[in-house]
């Protein structure tokens, strides 16, 4: 059981985390887009605790928070998204190819591309006759591809252990979702693929931990598939470098008002579980914890570019 003082701790890491990311953009430390998941920590400290070591997760390229929650080394990612050769890919990946094949952790760029590697991972877990149990999140724009339904309705059919996880923050890069989605929102979807949806706050960590905690229960217990949609928002552009004019500054000050760390500590704070000043100095402590973390990768080697082509072609022996 994770308390929420526990949950805000891995809300305080993931958020510094990502304020650590944004640095190595105008530095060009890091060259792909960069896509963060500021104001969406409470989904991700949500889904923290529930996965085993052999339960996969797979995520798309807005990932960091979901690789944090599943145990992935936090240094290594950081290398890996810095371009390091000591990454989790040996720096060959980036920030959108982040993979930890020792905690099935795996993430894709192709929008809704995960839920059918969730959907093997699964089966396969079916095939040995363990309880492993497969996740994929995915965001809203993934909802309306191909590979979602047919993905969720061939684990409906075989009753798989999946759940997916849908951060649904309104907007597809420049698309609103309810100019994309026939129904106003996801989980009442759930039914045409015999699953079971819900649909939560995802600004509210134990609200979210709630919900996906029941549903790799069932899925671990035999009781078939989920879908999880959590609303939230989020805080900066689609990438780094997004000029981000669909969305009207009303709204987005408005939006980011509703801080997901706030709103936790403020729950601290009411509990008698914090005080202000307790709550201040665990960012702090957190925040200079990160720029050591960052100084430190900062110092490592960049992969040789003689290494460029490994992994690419198969050895001739
Ligand atoms: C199959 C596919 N189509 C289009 C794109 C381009 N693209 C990258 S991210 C994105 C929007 C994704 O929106 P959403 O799923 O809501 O996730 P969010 O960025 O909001 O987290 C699109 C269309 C892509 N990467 N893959």
């Amino acid at each position: 059981m994770t308390t929420l003082s526990e949950r805000f701790g891995y809300m305080v890491w993931m958020r510094e985390f990502e304020l650590a990311c944004l640095e190595g953009v105008p530095t060009r430390e890091i060259h792909s887009e960069l896509h963060t998941a500021i104001g969406q920590e409470a989904i991700g400290a949500g889904m923290a605790g529930f996965l085993r070591a052999d339960d996969s997760l797979s995520s798309t390229h807005r990932n960091h928070l979901h690789g944090i929650a599943k145990g992935v080394n936090m240094r290594a990612m950081l290398a890996e998204i810095f371009e390091k050769e000591t990454g989790l890919c040996g720096g060959f990946g980036g920030h959108m190819h982040l993979f930890d094949p020792g905690l099935k952790f795996s993430t894709t760029g192709i929008v809704g591309a995960g839920v059918p590697v969730s959907v093997g991972h699964a089966l396969a877990a079916r095939a040995r006759g363990d309880d492993a149990v497969a996740v994929a999140v995915v965001g809203d724009g993934a909802v309306n591809t191909g590979a979602f339904h047919e993905a969720l309705n061939f684990a409906g059919v075989h009753r798989l252990p999946l759940v997916v996880l849908v951060e649904n923050n309104e907007w597809a890069i420049s698309v609103p979702f309810e100019k994309a989605s026939a129904t106003p929102t996801v989980a009442e979807r759930a039914s045409a693929w015999a699953c079971f949806g819900t649909r939560v706050d995802g600004t509210d960590v134990e609200a979210v931990a709630d919900a996906f905690g029941a549903a790799v229960e069932r899925a671990r217990r035999g009781g078939g598939p989920s879908i999880v949609e959590a609303t939230c928002y989020r805080f900066r552009g689609h990438f780094e470098g997004d000029a981000d004019t669909y969305r009207s500054e009303q709204e987005k000050s408005a939006r980011r008002a509703l801080d997901p760390l706030d709103i936790a500590a403020r729950a601290l704070i009411d509990r008698g579980e914090a005080s202000a000043e307790q709550i201040d100095q665990r960012r702090q402590t957190v925040r200079t914890a990160m720029a050591e973390m960052l100084a430190s990768v900062r110092a490592d080697q960049q992969p040789l570019p003689e290494k460029a082509l490994n992994h690419v072609f198969r050895p001739v022996s």
